[in-house]
């Protein structure tokens, strides 16, 4: 099975790239920018990155990031992350990236944007990997700042596939960037939102509304409200659901309590992802393991579900043909 999980040409559409950052980057990025790390060792960040909830992991992340400085670390970053996603078979990633994060402790847009970009070219020349670039909003940071980042990006737009929401879910409902998503819309970006991870199945129902997105990243809470999953069956709506991170920010206790079994059963259009690999235990090729080991899935469940992210990514129609 691990070898075929491996093989099978996977798509990830729910992946942050700040959350790719593993320890041993972290601390050599640390040291090229003689900035001093909280942890002494890579032991005590592993034993740190034990989160009850998405605020306590959300903390960790955010500090973390603070050794990315330069374009060569985000660049670095990237291509870090596409080497080992393209070895776990991973062909196509639609990356999430949060500038505001940046910009907010000093580092320019353009440092973010060159970095990512660079990677971006180098991995679709060099490893057959193609990559879409979802721009996200911090959902806990003001709506105006939004809408002056999307502006700000005016140069990068083309090279944006979609923009996206992200970040502490529970009291920041999605409406609120109902302006920004239009202009998104306007300019002629697909729009995806985290909707239902850990806020309530509303704020699912919400987003599709009030922010036209085309996929919901998560939406696990949708199975509380019946009408909801039959609306989302009905739409076929993505799901980009990652199991391994629901278990460790504690919105399940274990993978084979988590829903995806039932939202299976129930036809949604379910793909799986990673989330932040470096922070919730593994890539896509550990989250397809999990799935396989908790729920007895066969091969036929993991094609149809790769086939799934395939037909979902935002990748040029000719690439999409030669991976279905
Ligand atoms: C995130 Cl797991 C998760 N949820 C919400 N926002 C995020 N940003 C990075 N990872
Ligand atoms: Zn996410």
């Amino acid at each position: 099975m691990r070898d075929f999980l491996q093989r099978l040409p996977k798509a990830e559409l729910h992946l942050h790239i700040e959350g790719t950052l593993e320890p041993e980057l972290m601390f050599r990025l640390a040291e090229r920018n003689h900035i001093a790390l909280p942890y002494a060792d890579i032991d005590e960040v592993t034993e740190a990155y034990r989160f009850r909830h998405l605020q306590e992991f959300l903390d960790l992340y955010y500090q973390g990031m603070d050794v990315l400085r330069t374009p060569r670390d985000f660049h670095d970053l990237a291509m870090d992350y596409f080497v080992r996603a393209r070895n776990e078979g991973v062909m196509h990633i639609d990356m999430h990236f949060d500038p505001q994060a940046h910009m907010q402790r000093g580092v320019p847009l353009a440092s973010v944007m060159q970095g990512l970009l660079s990677a971006v070219r180098h991995a679709e020349r060099t490893l057959d990997l193609s990559v879409g670039l979802i721009m996200a909003f911090l959902r806990d940071r003001p709506v105006a700042e939004a809408a002056a980042l999307l502006e700000q990006a005016r140069d990068y737009w083309p090279y944006l596939s979609a923009v996206g929401l992200d970040s502490a879910e529970r009291g920041y409902p999605p409406g609120r960037f109902a302006d920004v998503f239009a202009r998104a819309g306007e300019l002629g970006l697909a729009r995806v939102a985290h909707a239902g991870e850990e806020g309530p199945a509303a704020y699912v129902r919400e987003a599709l509304d009030e922010l036209g997105v085309e996929r919901i990243d998560h939406g696990v809470q949708c199975m509380a409200d019946e009408a909801l999953v039959e609306r989302l069956r009905r739409e076929q709506t993505v799901l980009t659901v990652c199991p391994l991170s629901n278990v460790s920010l504690g919105i399940y206790a274990a993978v084979t309590e988590h829903p995806l079994p039932a939202m299976w059963e129930a036809g949604l259009n379910v793909t799986l992802s990673s989330d932040d690999p470096a922070y919730f235990g593994g890539g896509m090729l550990s989250n397809h393991l999990a799935c396989a080991e908790a729920f007895g899935w066969g091969k036929s469940t993991f094609l149809s579900l790769g086939r799934s992210a395939i037909s979902a990514g935002f990748m040029p129609e000719a690439r999409r043909q030669t991976l279905l």
